[in-house]
């Protein structure tokens, strides 16, 4: 009997959750996981003008199945770390006519008032995944596709591999001086530098070497003089990361940042600082109803640093950010 209730459960949950959102809804997070009526996955974040948004992708895996089935992606925004509220649905991959399928990671930065919101999914006419921009003049949205083809296909990247999902999972940054870079990757980590208007590229793409055990999910930040390239190492994944003094390297691998993520062969991490302290947004699959690798769950835990800029190893809780 409990089996059928919980069934019935997860399908509710998923048909609620499988539905674009069409106006804003508010709620208060009790703890990890962030969000319970939906299963996100992916995270991304931003702060910008004294708000921390989060962008996730959106995992509506039909129940008993095991894939990554992923139409759309979510905006969530909060001043205080408990409110949040969530937006209508800012982006899906339809928007992308030469795309079809797989909303898969993704993140959005701010440049010149606008918010450029980079995706990875699978390409209509060019075999393997793709990465592409959209575009918007508010950070909830609603995004347009900013360029009409992709940035990054599979065939720009074969003779490094064979295989046709390493075009994934962007992480972009601007540096000091004003230049923009696209990292992406799984199985090799690749960069190019972007354009002032962070559509275009200029120049070859990249390599990062010296990532050991590289399996996807770059992400970038700074804190001081250092630069941190964290990533998913390993499968089941595990977040780890390498530091260096410039964003073209050379990386000095340091370690394990994040253990495996409870009931997921998946992790993706973004960090950011918010109101002077920073945060590991990550997911697992410890949603109460359903929770799995493919039904994903977005989690927020504190980071710190070591007096040496090394980061401690993040420490996963159920109660997340409630009472801190
Ligand atoms: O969600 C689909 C893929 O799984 C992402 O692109 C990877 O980072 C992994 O989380």
């Amino acid at each position: 009997m409990k089996k059928y209730a919980l069934l019935f459960i997860s399908l509710t949950i998923g048909i609620i959750s499988a539905q674009e959102r069409t106006k804003d809804t508010t709620f208060i997070s009790t703890g990890n996981p962030v969000i319970r009526y939906k299963y996100t996955a992916d995270p991304a974040a931003m702060v910008y003008n004294g708000k921390f948004y989060l962008y996730t992708g959106h995992d509506v895996c039909p129940p008993r199945q095991e894939r990554y089935v992923m139409n759309d992606w979510c905006v969530f925004s909060t001043e205080d770390m408990k409110t949040w509220t969530e937006h209508p649905t800012p982006l899906r991959v339809k928007d992308f006519t030469w795309a079809k399928g797989d909303a898969w990671a993704s993140q959005v930065i701010e440049r010149n008032g606008k918010f450029y919101w980079y995706v990875a999914v699978e390409h209509g006419s060019i075999h393997g995944k793709a990465i592409g921009v959209a575009v918007s003049d508010n950070p909830i949205g609603p995004f347009k596709d900013a360029r009409g083809s992709a940035i990054i296909t599979n065939n720009l990247t074969t003779r490094y591999t064979k295989i046709s999902w390493d075009d994934i999972d962007p992480t972009v940054w601007i540096d000091n001086d004003g230049q923009a870079y696209l990292f992406w990757g799984n199985t090799q980590c690749y960069y190019i530098k972007l354009k002032e208007n962070m559509v275009d590229t200029i120049g070859p793409i990249m390599t990062v070497e010296n990532l050991p055990s590289y399996t996807e999910a770059p992400w970038i930040h700074k804190n001081k003089n250092w630069y941190y390239l964290s990533y998913a190492s390993e499968f089941p994944e595990k977040i780890v990361y390498a530091m260096s003094r410039k964003i073209t390297g050379p990386w000095e691998y340091k370690g394990i940042l994040n253990e495996l993520a409870g009931n997921s062969n998946t992790n993706h991490q973004a960090i950011v600082k918010f109101n002077g302290k920073w945060y590991f947004i990550y997911h697992n699959g410890g949603a109460d109803v359903g929770g799995s690798s493919f039904h994903r769950s977005v989690c927020i835990d504190r980071l710190y640093y070591k007096p040496n800029g090394e980061m401690k190893r993040v420490i996963m809780t159920t109660e997340g950010l409630s009472g801190k």
